[in-house]
Order: structure tokens, then sequence, then C-alpha cells
């Protein structure tokens, strides 16, 4: 059985917990706390090379995988007898084309709007003025580079022959994680009719609350 490590909270990790479930795989949440600092101590930071969560444990070899696309990519290309898997190379890169972009041009920025413009401001009431200056700060270069990738990130998920609406695809399932993170600050950024439908998706969101109850019971228990 495999072994995720992560923390429910974590959309890498939500992503990863959404293959799992989405292939029909049986799987153990083990969570991570990652406020205390623990995971980049012993016998954590053993486990976790990079110093981030997810990974998964449990795969042919021994191998622990870290970094959420590789572990997305190795799960997808594994489920050779799934209607997800495509045995295709040139339609896998595509593919894979359209996550990268999502991934590492507008969830980068969309995240770090988020930390400085939703969880900090959140979570630290007393914080200075100063530090909220820096926020703010954090908040317009994040917003501007969001501004830009997002007009290119929904046509490329409305174009994209990988992405489908009605039925999940390794594209659909890569990018539903981490467009949660625009709930949070739909209010700082141009509203996104793209993003708000896809966020709707009946089969994604019902996968998507799968998993976050499976990791907040295995946290709690
Ligand atoms: N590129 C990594 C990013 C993972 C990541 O940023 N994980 C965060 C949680 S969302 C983490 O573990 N942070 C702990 C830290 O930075 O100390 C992936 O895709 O898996």
């Amino acid at each position: 059985m495999y072994k995720l490590y992560g923390h429910p909270q974590s959309e890498y990790t939500q992503k990863v917990a959404m293959f799992l479930e989405a292939l029909g795989h049986c799987y153990q949440f083990v969570g991570v706390d990652l406020d205390s600092g623990a995971h980049l101590e012993k016998p954590w930071s053993d486990k976790l090379w990079t110093g981030m969560v997810p990974v998964l444990d449990g795969l042919p070899g021994g191998i622990e995988l870290a970094e959420s696309q590789s572990i997305s990519r190795y799960l997808w290309h594994a489920a050779v007898e799934h209607p997800l898997y495509v045995s295709d190379l040139m339609t896998r890169a595509c593919a894979d084309a359209v996550v990268d972009f999502m991934q590492y041009q507008l969830l980068l920025p969309l995240n770090e709007l988020a930390w400085f413009g939703f969880w900090l401001p959140k979570r630290v009431v007393n914080a200075t003025e100063e530090q909220r200056q820096d926020w703010r700060r954090s908040c317009e270069r994040a917003k501007r580079k969001c501004t830009a990738y997002m007009q290119k990130a929904e046509s490329t998920i409305v174009h994209s022959p990988f992405f489908s609406r009605d039925k999940m695809t390794y594209v659909s399932l890569s990018i539903y994680a981490g467009l949660q993170l625009y709930r949070c600050v739909a209010d700082q950024l141009p509203a996104s009719p793209v993003f708000e439908a896809f966020l709707v998706h009946s089969e994604l969101s019902l996968c998507y609350q799968t998993v976050m109850s499976h990791m907040e019971e295995a946290t709690q228990s």
C-alpha cells in the first residue's frame, strides 16, 4: 500500500492525493507537522530530502518519491489499465506542457498571493505595521504576475485538447487542487469565469472532498 506523507492544507499534497483517489489506489495518509519545523530535522529530514511535502512511499524498489509533479506523472504513466492512461509519448508531452505552464507560471505567484494576502493576515493577528507593509508589497508583485498569466492560463485550459470539463483528465486533475488557491484570493484578482466554472466540476470536487476528509480524519486520529 502507498503511504503519502504530506499536509492536508498543502495543495501539492492534495494533488497527489487526488491522483491516488482517482486512480483507485489504497493509500495511508501520514500528516507531517510543517508548522513546528520538525520536517527539517531528523528523522523527517531523511525521508523528505527536499525538505518539503508531499513524498510518496511504497513504490517499487523502496523508492520514496518527492515532488508532486514527478509523483503525479509516475502514477499516471503507471496506470496502464486505467481510462486516464495515455500511451502516446507526444500526447503526454503536450499535456505536461499545459500542466507545467500552470504549475510554474501561474500557481507560484497565486500561491504567493494566497500566502501574503490571505493566510498570513489571518494567522498573524498581532503583526507590526512594517510586516503588513512587506506583505502588501509582496501581494502587489504577486498580483501583477498572476494577472499577466491568468488570461493565458484560462485560454490554455479552455483550448487544451487534454482538458475536459465533463470528465477527469491528467490535466484537470493536475491543476484542480492548485486552483483552489484562486478561491482564497479571488477578490484581489480579475474575475475569472473560466476558473470558477472549472472549480465546480462535480467529479473533481467530489474527489477533492473525499481526499480532504480522508486526510483530515487521518490527521486527527
Ligand atoms: N515543488 C514542490 C513544492 C512542495 C511545497 O512547496 N511544499 C510545501 C507545502 S505546500 C512544504 O512542504 N513546505 C515546507 C517548507 O518549505 O519548509 C512539489 O511540487 O512537491
